[in-house]
């Protein structure tokens, strides 16, 4: 069976958000397109504690965009998002949430961040989210969502290094692009990892 995962479709990586994704909400047609087609859609959200180690604000003397050791692993400074409850940790308003069968909540931990929706960032908790799919009988995902070079990335890669055979919307992602050429760079790891790469209009 194969099974759509949508990927941190939420408000704070939307335009005008806490970390905005250039074109970001350009995705959730996409999604919404495709929820239909399937019969398990399961969407992760980004749920943050206020205080979570992934904001730069947690961190005195440290500013947006460096690079520190978060829980032994190397951790970009962010804004302040996703904080749980708040708006901005919300699904956009435009996308079908009854299509959604199941809801998986990552970075709820404020001393790791997790960008895969399958495991926290230095690899000691898992979501559930892989004992969901299998005891759901999925074994194939379609993945989707925000962002190409962040939690789409690590998503792809936890996803394909479990087994499960992965294909990419590639124009349902969009890059935060901090360089130039990571949301490209971050697909091309997706491919050299297993995944295939379709657009909208190629998936079968
Ligand atoms: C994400 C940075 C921080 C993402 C989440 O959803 O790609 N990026 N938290
Ligand atoms: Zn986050």
């Amino acid at each position: 069976m194969r099974s759509l995962l949508l990927v941190d479709l939420q408000n704070d990586f939307m335009p005008g958000g806490a970390l905005a994704v250039a074109d970001g909400d350009a995705v959730v047609g996409v999604a919404n397109a495709l929820m239909p087609r399937f019969s398990l859609v399961v969407a992760s959200q980004d749920w943050h504690p206020a205080d979570h180690g992934s904001f730069a604000s947690a961190h005195p003397g440290r500013k947006l965009g460096d690079v520190i050791d978060l829980a032994g692993v190397e951790q970009v400074l962010w804004p302040d998002h996703c904080v749980q409850e708040a708006p901005g940790a919300s699904f956009h308003s435009g996308l079908d949430v009854a299509g959604i069968d199941r809801v998986v909540r990552k970075g709820t931990d404020p001393a790791v961040d997790s960008y895969s929706a399958f495991f926290d960032n230095d690899r000691r908790r898992d979501t559930g989210l892989a004992a969901f799919l299998e005891k759901s009988g999925a074994e194939e995902l379609v993945v989707l969502g925000l962002a190409t070079d962040y939690c789409v990335k690590y998503t792809v890669l936890d996803a394909c290094g479990l087994g499960f055979g992965v294909t990419v919307i590639t124009d349902g992602c969009r890059a935060v692009d901090l360089a130039h050429g990571d949301g490209d760079r971050a697909f091309a790891e997706m491919r050299s990892a297993g995944a295939r790469l379709v657009t909208l209009d190629e998936l079968d």
